[in-house]
Protein backbone atom coordinates (compact mmCIF):
# COMPACT_ATOMS: atom_id res chain seq x y z
CA UNK A 1 0.00 0.00 0.00
CA UNK A 2 1.60 3.55 -1.03
CA UNK A 3 2.47 5.75 1.94
CA UNK A 4 4.21 8.74 0.10
CA UNK A 5 4.69 10.39 -3.29
CA UNK A 6 7.30 12.02 -4.20
CA UNK A 7 7.25 14.39 -7.56
CA UNK A 8 10.27 15.70 -10.16
CA UNK A 9 9.31 19.57 -10.41
CA UNK A 10 10.01 20.34 -14.26
CA UNK A 11 7.88 17.81 -17.03
CA UNK A 12 6.09 16.88 -13.91
CA UNK A 13 3.86 19.48 -12.08
CA UNK A 14 4.71 22.29 -14.65
CA UNK A 15 6.39 22.62 -18.14
CA UNK A 16 9.40 24.83 -17.64
CA UNK A 17 11.87 22.85 -20.24
CA UNK A 18 11.00 25.94 -22.38
CA UNK A 19 11.92 28.34 -20.70
CA UNK A 20 14.81 26.70 -19.53
CA UNK A 21 15.40 26.25 -23.22
CA UNK A 22 15.37 29.95 -23.91
CA UNK A 23 17.54 31.03 -21.25
CA UNK A 24 20.08 28.69 -22.66
CA UNK A 25 20.04 29.66 -25.82
CA UNK A 26 20.21 33.12 -24.97
CA UNK A 27 23.41 32.72 -23.19
CA UNK A 28 24.81 29.85 -25.24
CA UNK A 29 24.06 32.47 -27.85
CA UNK A 30 26.55 35.34 -26.45
CA UNK A 31 29.00 33.24 -26.09
CA UNK A 32 28.84 31.97 -29.99
CA UNK A 33 27.55 28.63 -29.20
CA UNK A 34 23.95 27.46 -30.80
CA UNK A 35 21.76 24.32 -29.84
CA UNK A 36 18.17 23.02 -31.35
CA UNK A 37 15.34 22.00 -29.16
CA UNK A 38 16.11 18.30 -29.87
CA UNK A 39 19.58 19.14 -27.73
CA UNK A 40 17.68 20.56 -25.03
CA UNK A 41 16.31 17.28 -24.02
CA UNK A 42 19.40 16.57 -22.98
CA UNK A 43 19.43 18.96 -20.45
CA UNK A 44 16.15 17.63 -18.93
CA UNK A 45 16.57 16.58 -15.18
CA UNK A 46 20.30 17.75 -15.00
CA UNK A 47 21.91 20.52 -12.59
CA UNK A 48 22.98 23.78 -14.23
CA UNK A 49 26.50 23.60 -13.87
CA UNK A 50 26.00 19.98 -15.67
CA UNK A 51 23.85 21.60 -18.78
CA UNK A 52 26.52 24.62 -19.00
CA UNK A 53 29.75 21.87 -19.46
CA UNK A 54 27.38 19.86 -21.87
CA UNK A 55 26.24 23.33 -23.83
CA UNK A 56 30.37 24.06 -23.88
CA UNK A 57 31.04 20.96 -24.88
CA UNK A 58 28.60 20.41 -27.82
CA UNK A 59 30.13 24.32 -28.75
CA UNK A 60 33.77 22.59 -28.55
CA UNK A 61 34.28 25.24 -25.83
CA UNK A 62 34.44 22.62 -22.71
CA UNK A 63 38.27 24.13 -22.10
CA UNK A 64 37.73 27.84 -22.66
CA UNK A 65 36.28 29.13 -19.42
CA UNK A 66 37.92 28.86 -15.76
CA UNK A 67 36.05 27.66 -13.13
CA UNK A 68 33.96 30.84 -11.90
CA UNK A 69 33.31 31.90 -15.47
CA UNK A 70 31.49 29.32 -15.87
CA UNK A 71 29.83 29.98 -12.37
CA UNK A 72 29.01 33.42 -13.62
CA UNK A 73 27.36 32.17 -17.03
CA UNK A 74 25.23 29.58 -14.86
CA UNK A 75 23.85 32.60 -13.03
CA UNK A 76 23.61 34.90 -15.80
CA UNK A 77 21.80 32.44 -17.64
CA UNK A 78 19.82 31.94 -14.33
CA UNK A 79 18.92 35.55 -14.28
CA UNK A 80 17.43 35.09 -17.75
CA UNK A 81 15.20 32.39 -16.83
CA UNK A 82 13.89 33.85 -13.40
CA UNK A 83 12.46 37.12 -15.59
CA UNK A 84 11.01 34.10 -17.88
CA UNK A 85 9.42 32.75 -14.61
CA UNK A 86 7.25 35.60 -13.90
CA UNK A 87 5.27 34.76 -16.10
CA UNK A 88 4.43 31.83 -14.20
CA UNK A 89 0.67 31.61 -12.64
CA UNK A 90 -1.69 28.42 -11.24
CA UNK A 91 -2.95 28.30 -14.76
CA UNK A 92 0.28 26.49 -15.83
CA UNK A 93 0.11 23.38 -13.34
CA UNK A 94 -0.08 20.05 -15.77
CA UNK A 95 -3.34 18.82 -15.97
CA UNK A 96 -4.12 15.76 -13.33
CA UNK A 97 -1.56 17.49 -10.36
CA UNK A 98 -3.99 19.16 -8.57
CA UNK A 99 -6.84 16.39 -8.11
CA UNK A 100 -3.79 14.41 -7.42
CA UNK A 101 -2.19 16.30 -4.65
CA UNK A 102 -5.09 17.47 -3.03
CA UNK A 103 -6.41 14.28 -2.89
CA UNK A 104 -3.47 12.67 -1.52
CA UNK A 105 -3.39 15.60 1.44
CA UNK A 106 -6.99 14.67 1.69
CA UNK A 107 -5.75 11.10 2.81
CA UNK A 108 -2.95 11.69 4.66
CA UNK A 109 -0.47 10.38 2.08
CA UNK A 110 2.72 13.01 2.05
CA UNK A 111 4.22 14.65 -0.97
CA UNK A 112 7.17 15.74 -1.39
CA UNK A 113 9.52 17.53 -4.00
CA UNK A 114 12.46 15.58 -5.58
CA UNK A 115 13.40 18.38 -7.88
CA UNK A 116 17.26 19.03 -9.90
CA UNK A 117 16.16 22.81 -9.68
CA UNK A 118 17.54 25.31 -7.51
CA UNK A 119 14.55 27.31 -8.12
CA UNK A 120 12.00 24.56 -7.02
CA UNK A 121 10.63 26.87 -3.94
CA UNK A 122 9.90 30.03 -6.19
CA UNK A 123 8.20 27.67 -8.82
CA UNK A 124 5.62 25.95 -5.97
CA UNK A 125 5.04 29.44 -4.70
CA UNK A 126 4.31 31.00 -7.72
CA UNK A 127 2.03 28.37 -8.86
CA UNK A 128 0.34 28.58 -5.18
CA UNK A 129 0.66 24.87 -4.31
CA UNK A 130 4.15 24.96 -2.32
CA UNK A 131 1.80 23.65 1.27
CA UNK A 132 0.55 20.66 -0.30
CA UNK A 133 4.10 19.44 0.17
CA UNK A 134 5.30 18.42 3.48
CA UNK A 135 9.13 18.70 1.70
CA UNK A 136 11.17 19.69 -0.94
CA UNK A 137 14.87 18.67 -1.10
CA UNK A 138 17.25 21.59 -1.37
CA UNK A 139 19.58 19.59 -4.82
CA UNK A 140 22.52 21.76 -3.25
CA UNK A 141 22.66 19.24 -0.18
CA UNK A 142 23.01 16.45 -2.58
CA UNK A 143 26.51 14.71 -3.19
CA UNK A 144 25.41 13.56 -6.66
CA UNK A 145 22.51 14.29 -8.90
CA UNK A 146 19.90 12.12 -10.75
CA UNK A 147 20.39 9.52 -12.16
CA UNK A 148 22.02 8.83 -8.59
CA UNK A 149 19.03 7.81 -5.94
CA UNK A 150 20.44 10.27 -3.25
CA UNK A 151 17.40 12.35 -4.00
CA UNK A 152 14.46 10.14 -3.99
CA UNK A 153 16.18 8.69 -0.19
CA UNK A 154 16.44 11.87 0.81
CA UNK A 155 12.52 12.97 0.47
CA UNK A 156 11.64 9.57 1.61
CA UNK A 157 13.48 10.09 4.32
CA UNK A 158 11.95 13.90 4.88
CA UNK A 159 8.43 12.01 4.90
CA UNK A 160 9.37 8.62 6.95
CA UNK A 161 8.21 6.90 4.43
CA UNK A 162 9.75 3.88 3.46
CA UNK A 163 11.12 3.90 0.12
CA UNK A 164 9.61 0.70 -1.22
CA UNK A 165 6.27 2.45 -0.10
CA UNK A 166 6.86 5.61 -2.29
CA UNK A 167 6.10 6.27 -5.56
CA UNK A 168 8.01 8.19 -7.79
CA UNK A 169 7.04 10.41 -10.80
CA UNK A 170 9.57 11.76 -12.94
CA UNK A 171 9.47 12.74 -16.95
CA UNK A 172 13.89 12.36 -17.62
CA UNK A 173 15.67 8.71 -18.33
CA UNK A 174 17.93 10.21 -15.59
CA UNK A 175 14.76 10.62 -13.27
CA UNK A 176 13.20 7.28 -13.72
CA UNK A 177 16.58 5.63 -13.09
CA UNK A 178 16.93 7.26 -9.92
CA UNK A 179 13.80 6.29 -8.77
CA UNK A 180 14.12 2.54 -9.66
CA UNK A 181 17.68 2.94 -7.87
CA UNK A 182 15.85 3.92 -4.99
CA UNK A 183 13.61 0.93 -4.93
CA UNK A 184 10.44 2.57 -5.29
CA UNK A 185 7.76 2.05 -7.89
CA UNK A 186 8.37 4.72 -11.05
CA UNK A 187 5.52 6.80 -12.62
CA UNK A 188 7.00 7.80 -16.09
CA UNK A 189 5.47 10.98 -17.23
CA UNK A 190 6.04 10.59 -21.02
CA UNK A 191 4.73 13.79 -22.98
CA UNK A 192 7.98 14.50 -24.57
CA UNK A 193 9.60 11.05 -24.91
CA UNK A 194 9.69 7.28 -24.22
CA UNK A 195 10.87 6.68 -20.78
CA UNK A 196 11.00 2.50 -20.90
CA UNK A 197 12.51 1.88 -17.39
CA UNK A 198 9.01 3.38 -15.72
CA UNK A 199 7.04 0.61 -14.02
CA UNK A 200 4.32 2.57 -15.44
CA UNK A 201 4.10 5.49 -18.59
CA UNK A 202 1.43 8.01 -18.54
CA UNK A 203 1.06 10.92 -20.46
CA UNK A 204 -0.27 13.16 -18.00
CA UNK A 205 -1.23 12.47 -14.69
CA UNK A 206 -5.52 12.60 -15.74
CA UNK A 207 -4.32 8.85 -16.43
CA UNK A 208 -3.73 8.33 -12.65
CA UNK A 209 -6.79 6.46 -10.92
CA UNK A 210 -5.90 7.91 -7.14
CA UNK A 211 -7.78 5.03 -5.58
CA UNK A 212 -5.44 2.20 -7.53
CA UNK A 213 -2.71 3.64 -5.90
CA UNK A 214 -3.72 4.03 -2.34
P1 LIG B 1 17.77 25.21 -11.98
P2 LIG B 1 13.64 18.75 -12.52
C1 LIG B 1 15.59 20.26 -13.56
O1 LIG B 1 14.37 20.15 -12.90
C2 LIG B 1 15.40 20.59 -15.04
O2 LIG B 1 14.75 19.51 -15.71
C3 LIG B 1 16.75 20.81 -15.66
O3 LIG B 1 16.59 21.14 -17.04
C4 LIG B 1 17.47 21.94 -14.93
O4 LIG B 1 18.78 22.12 -15.44
C5 LIG B 1 17.58 21.58 -13.44
O5 LIG B 1 16.27 21.34 -12.93
C6 LIG B 1 18.23 22.67 -12.63
O6 LIG B 1 17.37 23.78 -12.61
O7 LIG B 1 18.69 25.87 -12.96
O8 LIG B 1 16.42 25.90 -11.88
O9 LIG B 1 18.41 24.97 -10.65
O10 LIG B 1 13.18 18.15 -13.81
O11 LIG B 1 14.64 17.90 -11.76
O12 LIG B 1 12.49 19.23 -11.66
MG1 LIG C 1 11.87 16.77 -14.84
Amino acid sequence: MTKGLIFDLDGVIVDTANYHYIAWKKLSNEIGIDFDKEFNHLLKGISRIESLELILSHGNKSDVYSADEKKSLTETKNKYYLELLNNITPKDILPGVLDLIEQANNNHIPCAIASASENAPTILEKLGIKHYFKAIVDPKTLKKGKPDPEIFLRAAEFIHIPPHLCIGFEDSIAGIQSIKQAGMYAIGVTADGPLPEADLAVHSLTEIDIHSLF
